[in-house]
C-alpha cells in the first residue's frame, strides 16, 4: 500500500442510529479497480487501507465508528453500492449502517420516501425510507447453523449459545449470568473477549469456515415495547451502541428456527444504550427474510482532511486486529 504523499479531502457525513455511528464517505475517494463488489474491496483494503485507519481511528474519528463507501451500483436499479469497514477492517454486511446511508442519502436529497436498492457484499438489500424518516432493510437471508454450542471461559464458567449468519457471523448466549447495562460494560466487554478467545483457539466457526466475528449477550428488556436487550461484541472490540441489525437479524433466525417467533411476529431489539430495533421475518426456503427497522439522524457535515505531514494523519488504534 502506498501512502498519498499529497494534501487530499475526503468529503463525509456522520450519523447515528440509535447511538451507533456511520461515517459516510460522499466525496474524495480514489476510483477502485475490480469487475465485481468483492474485487473492490480487495483494492481498497490493498491500496487504500490508510481510507479506513484515517476515518475510524483517533484523531480524525473514533473506534466505534463504522464507515460507508458509496459506489456505483451494477445494476441501473439500485441506488448504490456500499463497502462497510470498522476500526479493524471490512465488514459483510451492516444493519445500523444500512439505516444510516439511507438518512445520508434522505438528507442529501438523492432519494425520497419508498423503496430502494443497496448492492452489497453479502447480497441485495431492499431499504425503505419512511415518512416519518424511519427506515427498514430486508436484510440477506439469515439462518441458525448451530444450536446450543459450550464455549468455556475462564472468568464466567461454560456458557451456552447458538451459532447463526444475519449478514455476519455471531455466537449468540444467554447464559452469562451478568446484567446487560450501561454500567456494566467492562465485565460485558471481558465476556465477550474471553469467548471470542475460545471460540478462536478450538476453531469454532460458522458454515464454510466462516469467522465468527460477533458476539451478542442477551437479557430481559427494559423497554416496554421490547422484548429482549443486547450487548453486541464488534470485530474491532468495540460494542455496538444499536441493538445491531445483523446481530438482531441472527436472533430472530435463532427464534424462527426454534419455533419461538412466527413469519410477521413482532420482535423489539433494546440496545445496552436503551435504543430500539423492530424486526419481524418471512420464510424463505429453510433460511429467513428478516425486516429490521429503526431510525438514524445526521450529526455532521465534515471534510476530513489528510495531511501527510501529520504524523498521526492515518490514525493511531488501541485494539488488536482480530485473527
Ligand atoms: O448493525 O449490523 C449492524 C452492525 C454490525 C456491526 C456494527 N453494526
Amino acid at each position: 500500500m502506498a501512502l498519498p504523499t499529497d494534501r487530499l479531502e475526503l468529503n463525509v457525513i456522520d450519523s447515528h442510529t440509535g447511538g451507533e455511528p456511520t461515517r459516510t464517505i460522499i466525496g474524495g475517494a480514489p476510483d477502485l479497480t475490480g469487475d465485481n463488489i468483492a474485487e473492490q474491496i480487495e483494492c481498497l483494503r490493498a491500496e487504500y487501507d490508510w481510507i479506513r485507519t484515517a476515518l475510524t481511528h483517533e484523531p480524525r474519528g473514533y473506534e466505534a465508528m463504522v464507515g460507508a463507501l458509496l459506489l456505483g451500483p451494477e445494476n441501473p436499479d439500485a441506488v448504490a453500492r456500499v463497502v462497510y469497514f470498522n476500526n479493524v477492517g471490512y465488514l459483510g454486511m451492516c444493519g445500523h449502517g444500512t439505516i444510516g446511508v439511507a438518512a445520508t442519502l434522505s438528507y442529501l436529497g438523492k432519494i425520497s420516501p419508498g423503496e430502494h436498492l443497496l448492492e452489497t457484499v453479502t447480497g441485495d438489500v431492499y431499504f425503505t425510507l419512511h415518512e416519518d424518516n424511519r427506515v427498514s432493510f430486508r436484510n440477506v437471508p439469515s439462518y441458525r447453523y448451530k444450536t446450543a454450542v459450550p464455549v468455556q471461559t475462564k472468568s464466567f464458567g461454560t456458557l451456552t449459545g447458538d451459532i447463526a449468519w444475519g449478514g455476519n457471523w455471531f455466537y449468540l448466549c444467554a447464559d452469562h449470568g451478568l446484567e446487560i447495562s450501561i454500567n456494566n460494560l467492562d465485565k460485558l466487554n471481558r465476556c465477550c473477549r474471553e469467548i471470542r478467545s475460545t471460540i478462536d483457539a478450538e476453531g469454532i466457526g460458522g458454515e464454510n469456515g466462516g469467522i465468527i466475528d460477533h458476539v451478542e449477550l442477551f437479557g430481559p428488556p427494559r423497554r416496554e415495547d421490547a422484548q429482549s436487550i443486547n450487548y453486541v461484541d464488534c470485530p474491532g472490540g468495540e460494542y455496538d451502541r444499536s441493538p445491531c441489525g445483523t446481530g438482531t437479524s441472527a436472533k430472530i433466525a435463532c427464534l424462527a428456527a426454534a419455533g419461538k417467533l412466527q413469519p410477521g411476529e413482532s420482535w423489539g431489539q433494546e440496545s445496552v444504550t436503551g435504543s430500539l430495533f423492530e424486526g419481524s421475518f418471512e420464510w424463505q426456503g429453510d433460511k429467513i427474510l428478516p425486516r429490521i427497522m429503526g431510525e438514524a439522524f445526521v450529526t455532521a457535515e465534515t471534510t476530513v482532511v489528510i495531511d501527510p505531514t501529520d504524523p498521526l494523519t492515518f490514525g493511531f488504534s488501541q485494539k488488536q486486529s482480530p485473527a
